[in-house]
């Protein structure tokens, strides 16, 4: 061996290279006996990759090398989600094509995460990009558009002025643009939407049959569809006698209701305030509130802004009039856009009560308190009982919340609904870099869809970048201007192209049959291998990706081209790398590229300190400087195979006995028994940690003691020839998945014949496990009062802490204090008491 290490600069490839002539990862799919179907989040091809992002795929990719040991047929595809605004802002910026830029991140990112040892069946690679791809991401619009669930519609949205662009809510962070922070504007346009809340109910019911995933994913899921049960309460303008119905999950508090509002978006406000001579204030103020985010509003410390717009609303269930006030608080996306405010009880209410002089009124009140509207100090939110209630005074306020509601629909004063806070999903941008939206406009047919077999509508190479409100594609003549496909006559296409979030919502399926050209995907083939068997990916994604995922697989499940309902069964989201307490970024500068540490370590070392920086589900500290401990691993195993090559080589014609022999274990001498004990501890150790918890920190750990194990065996002098085979080829093959080339490579050195990733995995020997013990006396005072039996292993404290434990021994110190405890190994212990 040389001094400075192992070899891994020769190793690391030669092995790549044979994998791949072998096709570890490429698996036939025709037969699904035995699949395994383990897929990472496809990255969007930006740059390069940092250690950060490689945590995902070497995550992935342990998972799959050791489903491959255990002998399952397993696919890992890998393909690029290559649309979207980066590579198009910096083509505006920097002049580079994005179709060209994405070309080149792929290949650098491809070659990284080769470098990595990352394996992936590259024959299925997809980009969404390419028209072999969008073509079908077209199709699913168009299916989605025939069954009335893509939808035009004019909308309030968040407008980044600096991107020119429609942004998602979740896009928008903190009242700012996810991409470049400049404050989001709200715009009324015409958009298209995808109607995922006709599944809202499933989306979320269907949530208790993902038993693994994340809890903390579902809960997040369930939150962003937030669904309330309520009651749709008729109120009426008093002026007008127009309907304005309130959407309120405390009926309860109905009788403490002291104004309404509504929000400024509300589309009967216009028609409401003419004739009240507060028009233009209204409106006005109305217009002013558009500007805000909806974050902003929603957002706990908002002032609650408001302005009363000189009209009333009757009560129905006492016929009180009260005023009618616009607020920001009161959002036109939820319930009916119009709230019933209860400042007694809600803490908004209240809030905007006390500021703009608005009376409260207590209707609930907790037992033995005496607060009334004015000297009440905040909203009370708790539970009590009914005063200033009418007919339902005294009862308890959930009781009448059932009362209320059944006399409010007897009475025909309103009716129990459901509200969601989920909203649809706005699929359309103005955007260059994503896939057309596959319709036509036609003065005389109107919106008319582009025929399947006209598929795909090719994105333009030429257009101008600069951004200027309107989709780039508006520009392009030749784009825009087509024939109908319904009567044959002059129109112009649709220039809006689709949120990446689509093109991300089906790719699993298309790894199926990559390269089919006439249908999405194979439906039989993906029937058999999905739902996918293992997710990772980043928590960043427990929304979005996943919600949209979901939602397309139950569109596809409903036109019958997919089995199932749910797409991924397993999920597991990684925690983030972190550099000086932060995610890494360009623009914080603290971004660890992979290769350099490769460079100077090989793969592996980057391997094993990536995974064993710490729990993978949780944020971990990336130190360049703890890498060098992963290393002097490595090589401290290789040495220690390399020195005891001779002496495998006196046990010659021995096959490797990869499942741990104990046979003969009886008749070993007592340091082997030890070694191979360890040895059916660390197989079950590292066996249960993939296994159960993804920890692979600890199952590092386990083999590392192993490791010490070997060495202190090999110190002794003599060597069991077999034994010490037996456990360093276990040692090897437990490694593999985590450090797959110098784990091939060690085991040919011991000399296996085929491949490490088709020895199998090792099974542990439950009895193995129990340890040899031994009785011992306890003395209390000189008298035995008992015999305890402990591990013979079992160093002094813990035999002094079984002894005291003892409940005949507790029994005779009763009264006594323990005044000292003399431990004699292996025999005796005295305890003196007084
Ligand atoms: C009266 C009331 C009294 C309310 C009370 C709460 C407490 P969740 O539970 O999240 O579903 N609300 C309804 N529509 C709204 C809108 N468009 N914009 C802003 N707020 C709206 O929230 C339901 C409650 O949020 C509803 O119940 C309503 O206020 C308010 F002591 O009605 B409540
Ligand atoms: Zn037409």
């Amino acid at each position: 061996m040389s001094p400075r290490g192992y070899p891994f600069a020769e190793i690391e490839p030669k092995w790549r290279d044979e994998w791949d002539r072998q096709g570890l990862f490429e698996p036939d799919i025709r037969s699904a006996d035995r699949k395994f179907y383990c897929l990472m989040m496809f990255p969007y091809p930006s740059a390069a990759l940092h250690v950060g992002h490689g945590r995902n795929y070497i995550i992935g990719d342990v998972v799959a090398r050791y489903k491959l040991m255990r002998g399952w047929k397993v696919l890992t595809p890998m393909g690029w989600d290559a649309f979207g605004l980066p590579a198009e802002n910096a083509a505006i910026a920097g002049g580079i094509h994005p179709a060209e830029s994405t070309q080149k991140h792929i290949a650098t990112m491809k070659k990284q995460l080769r470098r990595w040892g990352v394996g992936y069946a590259w024959s299925r690679e997809v980009n969404s990009s390419d028209p072999g791809y969008y073509r079908w991401t077209q199709w699913l619009f168009l299916k989605l558009y025939e069954r009335g669930l893509a939808e035009r519609k004019l909308a309030p949205v968040n407008w980044c002025p600096s991107c020119a662009t429609v942004l998602a809510n979740e896009q928008v962070v903190g009242g700012a643009c996810e991409r470049c922070d400049t404050p989001v504007t709200q715009r009324e346009l015409e958009q298209w939407f995808f109607k995922i809340t006709d599944y809202a109910e499933r989306l979320l019911n269907d949530l208790d049959l993902l038993e693994h995933w994340p809890e903390r994913v579902k809960t997040m899921q369930r939150n962003w569809i937030g669904r309330s049960e309520g009651v749709e309460v008729a109120f009426k303008i008093a002026e007008t006698g127009d309907p304005l119905p309130c959407f309120t999950t405390r009926i309860d508090t109905i009788y403490g209701v002291t104004y309404v509002v509504v929000a400024p978006e509300h589309p009967v406000l216009k028609k409401l305030v003419v004739g009240t001579g507060k028009e233009q204030e209204v409106i006005a103020f109305a217009n002013s509130v558009g500007q805000e985010s909806k974050v902003e509003r929603t957002s706990g410390d908002t002032e609650k802004r408001g302005i009363f717009t000189g009209r009333h609303v009757v009560n129905p269930v006492n016929g009180e009039v009260v005023p009618l006030w616009v607020a920001n608080y009161a959002l036109m996306e939820y319930g009916t856009g119009a709230v019933m405010a209860v400042p007694a009880h809600d803490d908004r209410d209240f809030e905007f009560a006390r500021k703009h002089g608005l009376p409260v009124r207590v209707v609930i009140r907790e037992p033995g308190t005496g607060w009334d509207g004015d000297s009440l100090p905040a909203a009370y939110v708790d539970e009590g009982v009914q005063v200033d209630s009418g007919p339902f005074d005294g009862i308890s306020n959930l009781e009448a919340q059932e009362r209320i509601a059944d006399h409010m629909e007897e009475k025909g004063m309103g009716r129990r609904t459901v509200a969601y806070r989920l909203r649809d999903w706005l699929v359309s941008r103005q955007r260059y870099w994503g896939a057309p939206i596959p319709l036509v406009k036609c003065e005389r047919c109107g919106i008319v869809p582009v025929p399947e077999k006209d598929l795909p509508v090719a994105l333009p190479r030429n257009v101008e970048f600069r951004p200027k409100g309107h989709s780039p594609l508006e520009d392009v003549r030749e784009f825009v201007e087509t024939d109908c496909p319904g009567c044959g006559g002059k129109a112009r296409r649709e220039t809006d192209t689709m949120d990446t979030f689509v093109d991300s919502s089906w790719y699993y399926l298309r790894y199926i049959s990559p390269a089919d050209d006439g249908v999405p995907f194979d439906s039989d083939l993906v029937n058999k291998w999905l739902p996918v068997d293992q997710y990772i990916g980043g928590i960043e994604h427990a929304i979005l990706h996943l919600l949209y995922s979901r939602f397309i697989t139950k569109v596809l499940h409903d036109l019958g081209v997919v089995a199932f309902e749910e797409p991924f069964g397993r999920l597991f989201t990684q925690g983030m790398i972190v550099k000086d307490g932060a995610k890494m970024s360009k623009s914080k500068g603290n971004v660890v590229p992979p290769d350099p540490l490769i460079e100077r370590y090989g793969a592996d070392t980057v391997r094993l300190y990536t995974l064993f920086v710490g729990p993978p589900e949780k944020d971990a500290e990336w130190n360049d400087r703890a890498v060098e401990g992963s290393h002097r691993f490595l090589n401290r195993l290789w040495a220690r195979v390399e020195e005891e090559l001779p002496t495998f080589e006196k046990a010659p014609g021995k096959q490797a006995p990869r499942k741990p022999a104990s046979s003969e274990f009886d008749g070993l001498g007592p340091q082997e028994k030890e070694l191979v004990r360890k040895m059916h501890e660390t197989v079950k150790r590292v066996t249960e940690d993939i296994e159960q918890s993804f920890h692979f920190n600890t199952a590092i750990s386990a083999v590392m003691e192993l490791m010490n194990e070997v060495t202190g065996y090999c110190r002794g002098g003599t060597r069991d020839a077999s034994v010490l085979r037996e456990v360093l080829e276990n040692t090897v093959v437990l490694l593999a998945p985590m450090v797959p080339h110098i784990s091939e490579e060690l085991w040919h050195r011991m000399g296996n014949e085929g491949s490490v990733f088709e020895a199998g995995w090792p099974e542990w020997d439950e009895r193995m496990l129990a340890r040899p013990e031994t009785v011992i006396v306890v003395q209390i005072n000189g008298k035995v009062r008992q015999r305890i039996t402990v591990a013979s292993d079992a160093g002094e404290d813990a035999v002094r802490e079984a002894a005291l434990a003892d409940e005949r021994v507790k029994s005779h110190m009763l009264g006594k204090k323990v005044k000292k405890v003399i431990v004699v190994p292996g025999k005796l212990v005295n305890v003196v008491a007084g």
